[in-house]
């Protein structure tokens, strides 16, 4: 994914101090002290708007991004507060180089040089700090965007349910991701990926967080992420059952997720009731997570789904078709 390389982005405070250092090492250079002053303010500017050019460069083009991790950003940060950000250090680019240059204009021409010096640090700094914030918040988002795993092509598996029903000791026990697994709902806050090698093949298990069976515009933003991911990654659905209610939500809420959900997705899902080990359940696929009784059975209706790999054919020579 393209987020990993994206740079820090650094504070007000950064910008300047490393635009002044970088300008007060030119202006060295110059042996006529007006012309250092003009120098150090175009430097300045210039070393402003350079940075932050640099830095609404490093995001990606969001509307360009896989509809999963549009909607991923859109739901941990809302796209719209992003490109606000990105618009505000846009303008702050734009305007120190205008008045960077304006004044450095002047100072070639006033009877004080330094004077106009002092006038265009002060303006230029106090535009970068008027972004302040963004730029934190846009460093924040950055840290998070770099976080989020990589989901690509591969045949993909994405498990679902409630809270606390055993998705990632299922992923745990089938791939190579190492969840967090705990007795509290909640306990996995964003998308997880794991892999696991059939044959050739690489297959991606994608464990999500619980989902509660409540009206969409309820759902907090650790839901609506396991959603999108069920939405616009799966080829084909786990969800996972808990009838021991060990989990702390009744069956019947867990059985009205699932039709809700299968009607979200037109790919197939398949239910299994976990924690074979407390309770059996004989109207499901049963499977324990715990000891592992009915895990492989379930992995191996999963995979069932992958498309068939197409099988080259060798094309006869002319010798063999006579
Ligand atoms: N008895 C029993 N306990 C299980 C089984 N599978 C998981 N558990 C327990 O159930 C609890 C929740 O397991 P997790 O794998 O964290 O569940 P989850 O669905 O990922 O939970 P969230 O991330 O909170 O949505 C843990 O205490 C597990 O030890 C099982 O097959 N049998
Ligand atoms: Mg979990």
């Amino acid at each position: 994914m393209e987020f990993e390389k994206l740079p820090t982005v650094p504070t007000a405070d950064e910008i300047l101090d490393r635009s002044f250092r970088r300008a007060a090492k030119k202006m060295k250079e110059k042996m006529n002290k007006d012309r250092a002053n003009e120098e150090f303010i175009r430097a300045v500017s210039h070393g402003i708007h350079d940075r932050l050019v640099y830095i609404i460069r490093g995001f990606p083009e969001f509307e360009e991004l896989p509809q999963f991790y549009r909607e991923l950003v859109e739901i941990l940060y809302g796209l719209d507060r992003i490109k606000q950000a990105l618009g505000a250090v846009g303008w702050a680019a734009k305007h120190t180089k205008r008045v960077g240059d304006e004044l450095a204009y002047q100072s070639r021409r006033a009877p004080d040089s330094l004077a106009v010096r002092k006038r265009a640090v002060a303006r230029l700094a106090s535009m970068v700090h008027q972004i302040k914030r963004d730029l934190l918040f846009l460093n924040e988002v950055r840290n998070v965007l770099r976080t989020l795993p990589h989901i690509d092509d591969a045949f993909t598996v994405v498990i679902a349910g409630y809270p606390n029903v055993g998705k990632s000791s299922f992923i745990r026990r089938v791939s190579t991701a190492t969840p967090e697994i705990a007795s509290y709902p909640f306990t996995t806050k964003g998308i997880i990926v794991g892999h696991r090698a059939e044959g050739r093949q690489r297959v991606q298990f994608v464990d999500t967080p619980g989902i509660l069976d409540r009206p969409a515009d309820e759902r907090n933003a650790i839901e609506r992420q396991a959603l999108s991911a069920i939405m616009n990654v799966a080829n084909v659905v786990l969800f996972i059952i808990d009838p021991s209610e060990h989990c702390g939500y009744p069956i019947e809420v867990q059985r009205h997720l699932l039709d809700e959900v299968a009607g979200l997705v037109s790919v197939p899902i398949v239910a299994v009731a976990n924690k074979s080990d407390i309770v059996r359940s004989d109207r499901d696929l049963t499977m324990s997570t715990e000891t592992g009784d009915g895990v492989s059975e379930i992995l191996e209706r999963l995979l069932s789904y992958r498309p068939v790999p197409i099988k080259r054919t060798k094309v006869p020579t002319r010798e063999q078709n006579q």
